[in-house]
């Protein structure tokens, strides 16, 4: 395992990624609560935040990400960690999978991005397809030098119709998708939340200390998310890979504050409102 302490999308040991590949994912419906989120260059702004160590775009938006840098003089923008897959949810498909859009040399030579991020379908009909695609990615990362994070989502028929799993958030699931961002050679594995601080911990028995992000989820009270990242942090794990929690605020702002103190200071939500 490869020690990115030293990259720019780590802070602290810790990382806070804003990810805004939504429109490509969901679609404009994850726009509709706040509709000024749907324009890139509102979240690019967002991404300005101290707490913010990465910013995750596909390859539209990294274009036009490095354009409003340059356009506006933004020197303090959010390093640049470039999706290199995706997938709308618009097809009827057999099962899940996520193709390629843009290559590794693509997003390190014309979009300078500082890490690279690729969606994993475990237990998908397509899972073998995809360990290859991202055995292509991840060699291409290595040879670059950028750190590659890896979205473990593992869904599908395989884990539908397994009856040793309740669901992609049985923490055993959890744990498993965890376990093949080290076994494939991923430098951070994201993860969906379990429900509990204790199956954050069952994620990070099985990592073999690999780093772990918690996903965001759809949007919830300042309170109960913050209690989620508290349990993420405090079972050892290192951060956050956050989109609706925060584009779908009026203003973001206090909510970041309050995540960089629980993320990269390892305060928890009771001693920050106190
Ligand atoms: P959220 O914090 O909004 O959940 O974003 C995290 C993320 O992984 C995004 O990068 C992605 O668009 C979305 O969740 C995918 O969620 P799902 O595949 O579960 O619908």
């Amino acid at each position: 395992m490869r020690d990115i302490d030293d990259s720019p999308i780590v802070r602290n040991g810790n990382s806070l990624i804003l990810a805004y590949d939504h429109g490509t994912e969901h679609g404009p419906v994850d726009f509709e609560p706040m509709p000024k989120s749907a324009d890139p260059t509102h979240v690019f702004e967002v991404g300005r935040h101290d707490a913010v160590t990465a910013i995750a775009l596909q390859k539209g938006n990294a274009e036009y990400y490095r354009t409003w840098e340059a356009d506006n003089d933004v020197d303090d923008g959010a390093p640049l960690l470039v999706k290199v897959n995706g997938n709308s949810n618009l097809p009827k498909r057999d099962d899940y999978y996520s193709p390629k859009q843009c290559s590794v040399a693509y997003a390190v030579e014309e979009l300078d991005a500082d890490a690279i991020g690729y969606t994993m379908y475990a237990g998908s009909l397509h899972e073998d397809r995809m360990w290859t695609e991202f055995r292509e990615v991840q060699e291409a990362a290595r040879s670059y030098d950028v750190p590659v994070v890896m979205w473990s989502y593992p869904r599908g028929k395989g884990i539908e119709e397994n009856d040793d799993y309740s669901g992609q958030a049985d923490p055993a699931v959890v744990a498993y998708g965890g376990r093949l961002g080290l076994e494939l050679g991923a430098d951070v594995v994201k993860c969906k939340y379990p429900g509990s601080r204790a199956g954050w911990q069952q994620l990070e028995d099985a990592v073999g200390g690999l780093k772990t992000v918690m996903s965001g989820g759809s949007k919830r009270s300042d309170e109960a998310f913050l209690e989620d990242v508290h349990s993420t942090i405090a079972a050892g794990g290192n951060g956050l890979a956050v989109g609706r929690n925060i584009f779908q605020r009026e203003d973001p702002e206090p909510l970041l504050n309050e995540l960089e103190t629980v993320i990269f200071e390892g305060r928890t939500p009771r001693e920050i409102r106190s």
